[in-house]
């Protein structure tokens, strides 16, 4: 399987402009039939397109240099060159493109392609030159050649709602009963150690794409556990799905280590709506569960009790989910 990479830095050049011809018509009995050199051809484009099918840039790693087509010479009989191919470089849904020192060149939401830079124009052959005074030129002009340089890509899931917590909190058990994904889930911290999509129906078939992330831990935004940088994948999600473990003995200590954690990341991130859940709730007393519902609501918050594993009260949570997608 390929490492999950979701940052990367390549090398790209667009074709490079064919030569202009430098050629003269043959006739019979005639020295010089006029000059018939045709232009060169432009060197291809280079685009860039998202395809939702392709979850990482771990593809990327393969090509030291990214290259369009040059554009073929001129020919006699005032043919031009043919163009050079254009290439396409396929990435994730996502994908934001900056310049090597971070200057925003595009950002790829939709599939559209976007044209990253254009081939070197061709050269103009010698039947280009021609005019009263000059009845036989043998000027051309060489193509545009074209310069390569470093671009960068960065992934931004596109996703709907996030869900953020703890090590072995459940998230990716969540995910895989109220989606179709299949995230490996284990009993020990860090199972997941690349973010996950599934995609729940809500709101009469309207998509509702998931992203489940690596858990995170006190100090991550001091690179503890595997750190913060899997945050970026949940930057653009619209709610976030706080699932806490209500076996931990502290539940609101949990919520607010996250919260610190999200805020050192980026503070945008706890002005975002988010849901709260107690998961696990199949493991535990009654009492206990409605204890620490009384003393969020006290604090003005309203928890959803929940089992991921054994689907209890996710119809609730879906509920909740699909008010914030339409
Ligand atoms: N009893 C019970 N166990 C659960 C529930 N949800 C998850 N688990 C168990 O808790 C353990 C961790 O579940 P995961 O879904 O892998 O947890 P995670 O939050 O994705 O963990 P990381 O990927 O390490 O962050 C597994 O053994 C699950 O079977 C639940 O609702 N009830
Ligand atoms: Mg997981």
């Amino acid at each position: 399987m390929h490492k999950f990479i979701d940052e990367i830095f390549i090398r790209v050049k667009s074709g490079d402009g064919g030569p202009g011809a430098v050629s003269f018509r043959h006739e019979k009995y005639i020295e010089f039939g006029g000059p018939d050199g045709g232009n060169g051809g432009a060197g291809g484009n280079i685009y860039i397109q998202a395809d939702s099918r392709i979850i990482n840039l771990a593809h990327l790693k393969r090509n030291r240099l990214y290259k369009a087509g040059n554009g073929d010479s001129g020919k006699g009989r005032q043919r031009s060159g043919k163009n050079g191919q254009d290439l396409i470089i396929n990435v994730p849904l996502g994908t934001v493109i900056t310049s090597d020192d971070d200057v925003p060149i595009c950002d790829l939401t939709d599939e559209t392609p976007y044209l990253l830079v254009t081939g070197g124009m061709g050269g103009k052959g010698n039947a280009f030159f021609k005019s009263s005074t000059n009845q036989a030129p043998r000027h051309f002009q060489p193509g545009i050649s074209t310069e390569e340089f470093t671009i960068k890509l960065s992934l931004k899931m596109i996703a709907d709602v996030g869900l953020v917590g703890l090590p072995n909190s459940g998230k990716s058990t969540l995910l895989k009963t109220i989606t179709h994904a299949s995230p490996k889930i284990a009993n020990y911290p860090f199972t997941t150690l690349s973010p996950n999509l599934g995609t729940l129906e809500v709101n009469n078939f309207k998509q509702c794409i998931i992203a489940d992330i690596p858990g995170i831990i006190e100090g991550a935004s001091m690179g503890h556990g595997l750190g913060l940088s899997f945050l970026k994948h949940i930057e653009r999600v619209r709610v976030l799905i706080f699932v806490l473990d209500i076996t931990m003995a502290h539940v609101d200590d949990e919520l607010n280590m996250l919260r610190r954690e999200l805020d050192s990341y980026n503070p945008v991130l706890n002005q975002r709506p988010s849901i709260l859940v107690f998961n696990k709730i199949d493991l535990i007393e009654e009492a206990f569960l409605n204890e620490w519902i009384e003393s969020f609501r006290a604090k003005g918050q309203y928890p959803i009790p929940i089992s991921g594993r054994d689907n209890i009260n996710l119809d609730k949570l879906i509920f909740e989910i699909s008010k914030y997608i339409d």
